[in-house]
Formats: structure tokens, sequence, C-alpha cells
């Protein structure tokens, strides 16, 4: 290539906005062990995830190994089935989000027991998604949230039809968006 020509394609290239790639967050390459409310995931750093009942001294979020083949570590949300919240919120806005759900253990669901994610924009609902549990304790179902624009909270929670929260931990993993532009450093 002509070095002007070159110079030129370079130029366009540098131009062209960061296109901003599916981000997976699936807890492998965070240390397991204990979290505080609002933690700053190690695998992109803005989103902030927390939990709905923090107090000062609670330490409800947890990352482990989810005894399941294959999957390796997740997110343990509550403690000891308190009926916690998953809450996210994310620096850079998204325009979808899936999450792989388990511990939806018989003894502690319903037949009416759903998986229930929530969406805001700017403080406001923007849509909802849910999915029935299928209650065999395995993280086995994916709930998704898409085609609802621009959002920057969610939160997820174990409810009944009705909009009852259950006391049943949350356990997730493979945290699936796509940001609207790259997270820069530090802007978390
Ligand atoms: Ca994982
Ligand atoms: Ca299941």
């Amino acid at each position: 290539m002509q070095p002007l020509l070159s110079c030129l394609v370079l130029s366009l290239l540098l131009a062209a906005p960061a296109a901003a790639e599916t981000v997976v967050l699936d807890f492998e390459e965070e240390a397991p062990g204990g979290r505080p409310n609002g933690f700053v995931s190690a695998e992109w750093s803005c989103v902030r995830i927390g939990e709905s009942r923090a107090r000062e001294g609670r330490r409800a979020l947890r990352i482990g190994a989810l005894g399941e083949p294959g999957r390796g570590q997740g997110l343990a949300v509550g403690d000891e089935d308190d009926g916690a919240a998953l809450v996210l919120e994310f620096s850079v806005p998204v325009t979808s989000l899936r999450l792989t759900v388990g511990n939806d253990e018989a003894e502690l669901t319903a037949a009416d027991s759903l998986a229930l994610l929530r969406v805001f924009r700017a403080g406001a609902p923007v849509g909802d998604a849910s999915v029935r549990l299928d209650r065999d304790d395995r993280m086995s179902q994916m709930v998704e949230v898409s085609a609802v624009g621009e959002f920057d909270r969610a939160v997820l929670v174990y409810a009944s039809e009705s909009g009852g929260v259950l006391a049943l931990d949350e356990l997730v993993d493979d945290i699936t968006f796509e940001p609207t532009q790259a997270c820069a450093a530090g802007d978390s």
C-alpha cells in the first residue's frame, strides 16, 4: 500500500467510534469469596453489582463454584434466602441483558415462581421479562430483556406471578449484555 493511502486508511480507522462488543460476565476471572455491595466487576469495570437489602456490615454477595460441570464460578445474591434482589448499575448504557439463573429448589418455589428481570433508564422502568422457574435446583434457564432501547439499571428477583417476592437467593452466571460504547478505564 502507498504510504499516503495507508496513512489515510489508518486515519479513517482511528476516526471510527470504538465498536462496543457483547460482554459476558462469567465470573471465571474473579477471586472467589464475599463482595461488598456495589462492587465493580473485575471482568468489565462499567457495571456495579449489588443487592437490594444492603446495609452496613452485611455481605450478601458471594462469588464461588456453582458445582455444575462446565459452569465454573457464579454469583450468589442474598443471605440465607432472604429475598434480596440482584441490582446491576451500568455507567455505560446497554441495550440487552441476559442472565443464567439457578438455585430454584423445589422446596422453596411454587408452580407459579418466576425469575423476573426489570430494566430502567434514568430511574424509569423501560422493560421487563420473566421465565417460569423449572424448580430443578440447577442453572438450567435464562431470562432476557431486549428491544427496549437503552437502559442503565437492572433488577433480578425471584417472585410469584402475583408479584410477591420469594424468600430465595438468586444464583446467576453468564451475565451477558450489549453496551452502547466501549468501557473506558475510569468510567466506573
Ligand atoms: Ca461461570
Ligand atoms: Ca433451574
